[in-house]
C-alpha cells in the first residue's frame, strides 16, 4: 500500500514563504503587532512549546476563545504544525453555550483570555475533561518545537462548529488539505491573491469565512493579514482600510448596509481593489450604493462551514447583482428537485448540491447529520436556489427553517426554547423578517398564556440573558393562537409571510 501524503498546513502557510524566500514581508498586522513572516514563524514554534509542555499530542483537539489578535492566530497555526487540531470559538456566545461545545470536543486544553473569563473560562472549567485553561499569556511559552508534525495531507487540522441547517452546534471537521484547497480555488483563482495584497475581514476567525479571508489566502502566497479584534463598526474598519492600506476588503450584508447608511468619507476606501461579501445574499441595492459612493466593487458568493470557503461566486469585472455569480473553479453544482433530480433548465427553483476536495469530512460524532448532510461525494447545502437564463445563480432563501442573522445561522429552536421559559408565553415561534435594508433577522411570533399579555421588550431582554446577542429577536409580535396544519404543524411559511409584510 503507498504512504499517505505528508502535508501540513502549517508548512503551506508558514514555512514555505520562509523557503521561497519571503520571511522579511509582513504577515500579520494586529492592533498591538506587527509580525514578518520569520518573526511569525518563531512565534509558532514558541507557543507549540508550551503546547507540547503541555502535553498536547497529535490529532488532539485544542480549543480556542480568543479575539482577532495574534494570541489566536499564532495558537492556530501552532496546534497545526503540532498535528493536533484547532477549534476556534464564537467569542460572542454565553457561558452555557460555550460550555456545550466545550463538552463536545472533549478537548483537555482551552486557551483564552482574562477578557473571556466570565464566558470560555467558566465554561470550560466547569467541564469535565477540561485540564488546562491559559490565559496568562506572558507565562505561556516553552522550548521551540522547530519541526512540524508530518501530517497527511487527509489528517485533521480544524474544527468548526456551526449550528449549518440542523440546529444543535455540531463540529465540521476539515483535512489540513482542505485549507490548501480553498486557497487556491478561491484566493488565488478567484480573487487573484497576490504577495502585495493586504486583507481585512469583518468576518472573525473562528468563522470559516473569517479563517480564510485572514490566513489561508494572504498566507498561501505571501500576503499580509490586518486583523481587528473589535466589532466591524463602519467608522473604525474604515479608519483602519486607511491607515493599513488594505487592498482585499471582506464584508457581510450586515456591514455594506450600516456603511452605506454612516457618514463615512466617500474616498475611505480608495486603497481596496476588490470587496467581497459573504453570509447572505447581498442585495442589489446595496452592491450599487457600495460600488456608486466608494467605487469597491463588492462580489458576492456563497459558501459554507462544511465547505470551509466560497464554492459559487461572482468574478471581478463581472457581476450580476443579485446573483451569487457561477460555481468556483475546483467545485460543481447542481439544484435538485424535491425527488433529488438534477435540474437542468433556467427558472425552475430546487435545492443546491455542491461537490469539491474541500468538503468536510463529516461532523464530530454526528453520524446521522453526517448521512443526512454528506451524500458521497455531494453535500445538500440547504440553500433553495435558482439557475438564471444567463448561467448565473440566485439564492432564495433555505430550503428549511434555519435562519441567518448577520451571516451567522441562528436555530429557532434554541430562540424559541427560550422564550417559552418565560412564565407569560405559551407558544412561540421565530422565524426571519427582513429589516429595513432587506437582510434577516430573527423576529419572534408569541401566544399569550391566557390572562396575561406580553411585553415585547421585556422578552427580548430575557433572551438576551441566556442567548448570544445575534440570536436574540429584535422584535415581537403577539397572536391569539398560531396557524396550524391539520396535523397541528405549524404554518412557518404563514408566519413568515405576516411579519414580512
Ligand atoms: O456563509 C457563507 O456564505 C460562507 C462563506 C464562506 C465561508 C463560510 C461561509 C459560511
Amino acid at each position: 500500500m503507498p504512504a499517505p501524503t505528508t502535508f501540513n498546513a502549517t508548512d503551506y502557510l508558514l514555512e514555505r514563504n520562509l523557503a521561497q524566500g519571503r520571511g522579511d514581508r509582513t504577515a500579520v498586522v494586529s492592533t498591538s503587532r506587527t509580525l514578518t513572516y520569520t518573526e511569525l514563524s518563531a512565534e509558532v514554534h514558541r507557543v507549540a512549546g508550551a503546547l507540547r509542555g503541555l502535553g498536547v499530542r497529535p490529532e488532539e483537539r485544542v480549543m480556542m476563545c480568543l479575539g482577532d489578535d495574534l494570541e489566536l492566530f499564532v495558537s492556530i497555526l501552532a496546534t497545526m504544525h503540532l498535528g493536533a487540531i484547532a477549534v476556534p470559538t464564537s467569542t460572542m456566545l454565553t457561558e452555557p453555550e460555550l460550555r456545550d461545545l466545550v463538552v463536545d470536543s472533549r478537548a483537555r486544553i482551552m486557551l483564552t483570555a482574562p477578557a473571556f473569563t466570565e464566558t470560555a473560562g467558566r465554561a470550560a472549567r466547569s467541564a469535565p475533561d477540561i485540564q488546562h485553561v491559559v490565559e496568562d499569556w506572558d507565562a505561556f511559552t516553552g522550548e521551540p518545537v522547530e519541526r512540524s508534525y508530518p501530517t497527511w495531507a487527509d489528517s485533521p487540522a480544524l474544527w468548526l462548529y456551526t449550528s449549518g441547517t440542523t440546529g444543535r452546534p455540531k463540529a465540521a471537521m476539515h483535512r489540513h488539505a482542505d485549507i490548501r484547497t480553498v486557497a487556491e480555488n478561491y484566493g488565488q483563482r478567484v480573487l487573484g491573491i497576490g504577495p502585495g495584497d493586504r486583507c481585512l475581514s469583518v468576518a472573525k476567525l473562528f468563522f470559516a469565512y473569517g479563517i480564510g479571508n485572514s490566513m489561508f489566502f494572504p498566507m498561501s502566497v505571501g500576503a499580509t493579514a490586518i486583523l481587528d479584534e473589535r466589532r466591524p463598526n463602519p467608522a473604525l474598519f474604515a479608519e483602519r482600510v486607511r491607515e493599513e492600506g488594505v487592498t482585499l476588503f471582506f464584508g457581510t450584508p450586515s456591514f455594506w448596509a450600516p456603511l452605506l447608511a454612516s457618514d463615512v468619507p466617500d474616498d475611505a476606501f480608495s486603497t481596496v481593489r476588490q470587496g467581497v461579501s459573504a453570509g447572505e445574499a447581498l442585495p442589489p441595492r446595496l452592491y450599487h450604493g457600495v460600488l456608486d459612493r466608494f467605487g469597491v466593487e463588492v462580489l458576492d458568493g456563497i459558501g459554507s462551514t462544511e465547505m470551509l470557503h466560497i464554492f459559487v461566486s461572482n468574478r471581478p469585472g463581472q457581476v450580476h447583482p443579485g446573483s451569487s455569480g457561477t460555481v468556483v473553479p475546483g467545485y460543481e453544482v447542481e439544484i435538485r428537485d424535491a425527488t433529488g433530480a438534477v435540474i437542468d433548465g433556467a427558472g425552475i427553483v430546487g435545492e443546491l448540491y455542491v461537490r469539491g476536495d474541500s468538503a468536510a469530512i463529516g461532523y464530530w460524532c454526528r453520524a446521522e447529520t453526517t448521512r443526512q448532510v454528506f451524500l458521497g461525494e455531494w453535500m445538500q447545502t440547504g440553500d433553495t436556489y435558482v439557475r438564471n437564463s444567463d448561467g448565473t445563480l440566485s439564492c432564495l432563501g433555505r430550503f428549511n427553517d434555519m435562519l441567518k442573522a448577520g451571516g451567522i445561522w441562528v436555530s429557532p429552536a434554541e430562540v424559541e426554547d427560550r422564550l417559552l421559559q418565560h412564565p407569560d408565553v405559551a407558544e412561540a415561534v421565530v422565524v426571519a423578517a427582513p429589516d429595513a435594508d432587506a437582510l434577516d433577522k430573527p423576529v419572534a411570533v408569541v401566544v399569550p398564556v391566557p390572562g396575561r399579555a406580553v411585553d415585547g421588550d421585556e422578552l427580548i431582554q430575557w433572551c438576551r440573558g441566556t442567548l448570544a446577542a445575534f440570536k436574540r429577536p429584535r422584535a415581537v409580535v403577539e397572536v391569539p393562537e398560531l396557524p396550524k396544519t391539520a396535523t397541528g404543524k405549524i404554518r412557518r411559511n404563514v408566519l413568515r409571510d405576516m411579519v414580512s409584510t
